[in-house]
């Protein structure tokens, strides 16, 4: 035995309590342990049954993700479930908190299981670009079908006891101590002469079409590969005596174990973890926060308000004028009607936060008590200024004064208040209550207790929050402006909008940037680019071939037109026919013959244009670390998961062959494809990204 298990014994049930906190992962020392403590349980005269449980707050969240990528080293997880179940001993699993993974497949190698009412149960193994890989695409169809293992296994959902139960994957639920009410269990199986139940001697599930729904998952998973390997693993527990099925499903997660996939997932697990564990911000106190202000009820400041609602907050709105704040109370209301129909909130919640934890004002006086305030007004300096003014005069002495702005210089707007340590940037982004990036904008000024505020109003809020120095776009924004032209140079130089959407797409992107781009409305990037056209530098490539659009008045989806056309009511679009001829005759007037791209070309120039501006981003420290950008694009951007995010990728594609690509580039428009400093010395030292990850 090691300390990892606690061998205990009641009467005629031995107990194997695991304690690894803080989740009981699978490691190294625990899986030793599980077999140590089942030899001592077997050798223990008068001992007749077996109970698993664990210690803390967890089961077993599964098997120790820090492993992955190291020499598995031996017992191996399949071993371990396999000398579980093959026991004379009656083995009894007592669940709780959460049981994932390894820890829901050590349940099924159980010969019962017992949960609490709040257990949570899932294979999510391809979250991690993995499947399960100890027996668990062959157990759970025998206990829960086909159908339910498929959905559980290539979605890695999580599943509450109630419906576990329902499944067949749990025998009983019963609330109290995990151990009292497991060993009671135990007890009363070897009272009724339960007999041992091996799930592998359970009979194998009924097939299914397994190559539509392959396919199916395929297609589904966007590019994205263990799903549809789950679906394969389960059609060998149909199709395959149990211990061949379990080789085959080994087979599989071995393969998969060595895919870039497979690093890039686990890459974006740890990070959206680590972002907001910001180096430097150990052990600084955020200050208080239970009310937060709102200036502005338009769309953002109604989506920043119902987040902080759903975390519980108080919410101060400020409008100008009855009318107009009533239509924020509106807004606010159909949001969180939103979160009532997905079953977020109950309907006394939904009442509470309207009647009581939302105050509407249009006297900012109103905020006198407020902890911290956060204006969404108009994208413009002057009037952002004066909310500033404003606020600095009403708000007391520490209150952490926030703006939302998107892209403009919070230092400027901080020194037009009496207290610049306390303003910083808090960037959401649309819809507020939704999407779970949060850019907290630090100036030169912003203390350390107000940068860890900003963190901590994020993490109440359930959002990612990342560090972001001041720049024009800070960290999302720059870099999408650089790959987006990247886009528009192709554009220009002969590929379609719509073969570099269908390209990106096939990277993996939900949509390519055109597609994104009559998403968000093509009005907003025609408002940026006109303020930026005064600053622009001679040199940079600006299609006209989008301004025309706008100035046709096609905006994207909101106007029914833009790259594509959109059916009343339609979100997916069909080319615009009238886009070509536009670009067609802008590379005529500016004398360009236009030339073929492969799609792997444009995704080339896509990916190198992203990751080298992220890679300046980081080098002027407006990134923290190369994970904090992975973090921006997977949380604000859609870029793909099992990519671990644009720096991840370009670790796995090699940091030489991405400078070769950006240098090759250059030859054609050195102003736009500037090799970052930072890659270069990277390359020069041979390390990468993730050397500075680890650095912190
Ligand atoms: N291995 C190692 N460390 C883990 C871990 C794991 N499986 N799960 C969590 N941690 C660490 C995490 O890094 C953090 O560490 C701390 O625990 C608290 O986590 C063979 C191959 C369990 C729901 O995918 O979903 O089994 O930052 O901050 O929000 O088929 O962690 O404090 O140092 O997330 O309360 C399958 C992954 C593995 C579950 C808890 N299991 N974990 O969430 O806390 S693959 C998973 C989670 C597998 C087998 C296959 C969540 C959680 P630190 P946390 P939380």
């Amino acid at each position: 035995m090691n300390d990892k298990i606690a061998y205990a014994r009641h009467g005629n049930v031995a107990v194997l309590r695991l304690e690894n906190p803080p989740v009981n992962a699978l490691s190294h020392a625990v899986r030793g342990g599980l077999m140590a403590g089942m030899d001592r349980a077997e050798a223990d005269t008068g001992v007749r049954a077996v109970l698993l449980v664990g210690a803390g707050r967890a089961f077993i969240a599964g098997a120790d993700i820090k492993e992955f990528g190291k020499t598995p080293l031996e017992p191996h997880l399949p071993d371990v479930c396999n000398r579980i179940e093959a026991s004379p001993l009656l083995v009894v699993a007592s669940m709780h908190g959460v049981s994932l993974g390894g820890g829901l497949e050590v349940a099924l190698s159980a010969h019962y299981r017992i949960a609490q009412p709040d257990a949570r149960l899932g294979l999510p193994e391809v979250h991690l670009g993995l499947i399960p890989g100890a027996g668990g695409t062959q157990r759970l169809p025998r206990v829960a079908g086909v159908e339910a293992a498929l959905d559980m296994i290539t979605t890695g959902r999580h599943v509450m006891a109630p419906e576990a139960l329902a499944m067949g994957v749990i025998d009983q639920i019963e609330a109290g101590d995990p151990e009292a009410i497991g060993l009671a269990y135990a007890k009363a199986l070897l009272y009724e002469e339960a007999a041992r139940r091996p799930v592998s001697e359970m009979p194998a599930p009924a097939p299914v079409d397994w190559d539509a729904r392959y396919a199916a998952v395929l297609r589904k998973g966007r590019g994205q590969i263990s799903p549809a390997q789950a679906v394969r693993a389960v059609q060998a527990s149909v199709e395959m005596p149990f211990d061949a099925g379990l080789k085959a499903e080994r087979a599989m997660f071995r393969e998969l174990m060595e895919t870039d996939q497979r690093q890039g997932m686990i890459h974006a697990f740890f990070a959206e973890r680590a972002v907001s564990n910001l180096p430097g911000l150990e052990g600084i106190a955020p200050r208080a926060l239970t009310g937060v202000g709102v200036i502005g009820g338009g769309t953002m400041g109604a989506g920043i308000a119902t987040a902080a609602l759903l975390s519980g907050l108080r919410v101060c709105l400020i409008e100008r004028d009855t009318a107009v704040a009533e239509a924020a109370r509106g807004r606010i209301s159909a949001n969180l009607a939103g979160a009532l129909k997905r079953g977020k909130i109950s309907q006394e919640q939904q009442d509470a936060m309207l009647d009581h934890a939302l105050v509407l004002a249009t006297d900012y006086a109103a905020l006198k008590d407020a902890d911290l305030v956060i204006e969404a007004v108009f994208e413009e300096m002057a009037t952002k200024k004066t909310v500033f003014k404003q606020l600095d005069k009403v708000c007391k002495p520490g209150a952490v004064l926030a703006t939302n702005t998107s892209y403009l210089d919070v230092n400027e707007i901080a020194a037009g208040t009496s207290r610049a340590g306390d303003v910083i940037g808090l960037h959401f982004f649309s819809p507020a209550h939704v999407m779970k990036l949060l850019e907290v904008v630090v100036t030169d000024q912003t203390t350390p207790d107000v940068v860890a505020t900003g963190f901590a109003l994020g993490k109440r809020l359930g959002k990612v929050a990342v560090r972001a120095g001041v720049c024009d776009g800070f960290i999302g924004n720059r870099i999408l402006n650089t790959y987006r032209s990247a886009a528009d140079h192709m554009v220009l130089d002969g590929a379609s909008p719509f073969q570099i959407d269908a390209a990106l797409a096939d990277f993996g992107f939900a949509m390519g940037p055109f597609a994104m781009a009559d998403l968000a409305g093509l009005d907003i990037a025609w408002a940026m680019r006109k303020r930026r056209a005064p600053h622009l530098d001679s040199r940079a490539r600006v299609g006209k071939y989008a301004d025309r659009l706008c100035e046709a008045g096609h905006f994207g989806q909101k106007t029914g037109a833009g790259f594509y056309t959109y059916e009343q009511g339609q979100r997916v679009g069909t080319p615009n026919p009238d886009v070509m001829s536009l670009i067609e005759a802008e590379r005529a007037a500016r004398g360009i013959t236009p030339r073929d791209f492969t799609d792997a070309e444009i995704t080339r120039r896509y990916m190198a244009a992203m990751a080298n501006e992220a890679a300046r981003v980081v080098g002027e420290g407006i990134a923290r670390r190369p994970l904090d950008v992975d973090m921006v694009l997977l949380f604000g951007y859609g870029f793909p998961r099992f990519w671990g995010g644009p720096l991840k990728w370009a670790d796995l594609l090699g940091l030489p062959a991405l400078l070769a690509d950006v240098e090759r580039f250059a030859q054609e428009d050195v102003f736009f494809w500037e090799p970052a400093p930072l890659l270069q010395q990277l390359v020069s030292e041979g390390r990468n990204f993730d050397d500075l990850n680890k650095a912190g």
